[in-house]
């Protein structure tokens, strides 16, 4: 989002994977549910990517709804992401891609919901070219965050030739990079 919008922007790398997230001045400065991402603007600390997303579209005027039904829209599918596109999928690719779990019980759940969420998905964007209003939203960039990562997930992603495609428009887009690329600490 800050790349796409052309803003003036710093990552900061946190030790996620030794815990920094779990430290207490970490959740006293920064965010008290031990979460990233979280933006620092000014004065105002904010978490959780919907909330960033909304922040920075009112603030930028670029990407959000246009009209309050759009609005809505945006809303809804940044929920459905939350909870059931982005949240199994990167679960998944957290146990199955990077800590190397093999197969489990619960990689096999995460995969059956993240294989659901990905269908509908696949489904809505069989006759559009972006989630909402046929134009680049913060929906989609909050459901694109995790669909660029490669590592193994057990899925094979060319069963969502339309995800793909859609990915390949955000990827397009003037400015962006790869999320690997723009994050201190990552392969890239
Ligand atoms: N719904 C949150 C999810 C944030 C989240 O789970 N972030 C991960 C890193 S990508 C995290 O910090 N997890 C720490 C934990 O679950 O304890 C968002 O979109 O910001």
């Amino acid at each position: 989002m800050l790349q796409l919008a052309g803003c003036d922007w710093q990552p900061v790398w946190v030790d996620y994977f030794n815990g920094a997230t779990r430290q207490e001045d970490f959740r006293r400065d920064f965010n008290e549910l031990g979460e990233l991402p979280v933006l620092v603007h000014g004065k105002k600390t904010l978490t959780q990517s919907g909330a960033i997303l909304t922040y920075l579209a009112d603030h930028l005027g670029k990407f959000g709804g246009r009209d309050a039904d759009e609005k809505l829209e945006v809303l809804r599918w940044i929920l459905f992401d939350n909870h059931k596109f982005t949240s199994y999928f990167a679960t998944l690719r957290f146990l199955f891609g990077l800590q190397k779990t093999g197969e489990t019980p619960v990689t096999e759940f995460l995969r059956a919901r993240a294989l659901s969420a990905f269908g509908l998905v696949e489904k809505h964007l069989t006759d559009r070219s972006f989630l909402v209003g046929d134009r680049l939203t913060i929906a989609d960039l909050s459901l694109a965050g995790y669909v660029f990562y490669d590592e193994p997930t057990g899925i094979d992603r060319s069963q969502f030739p339309h995800i793909q495609a859609w990915a390949d428009r955000i990827a397009a887009q003037p400015g962006w990079q790869h999320p690997y690329d723009l994050m201190p600490g990552m392969p890239g």
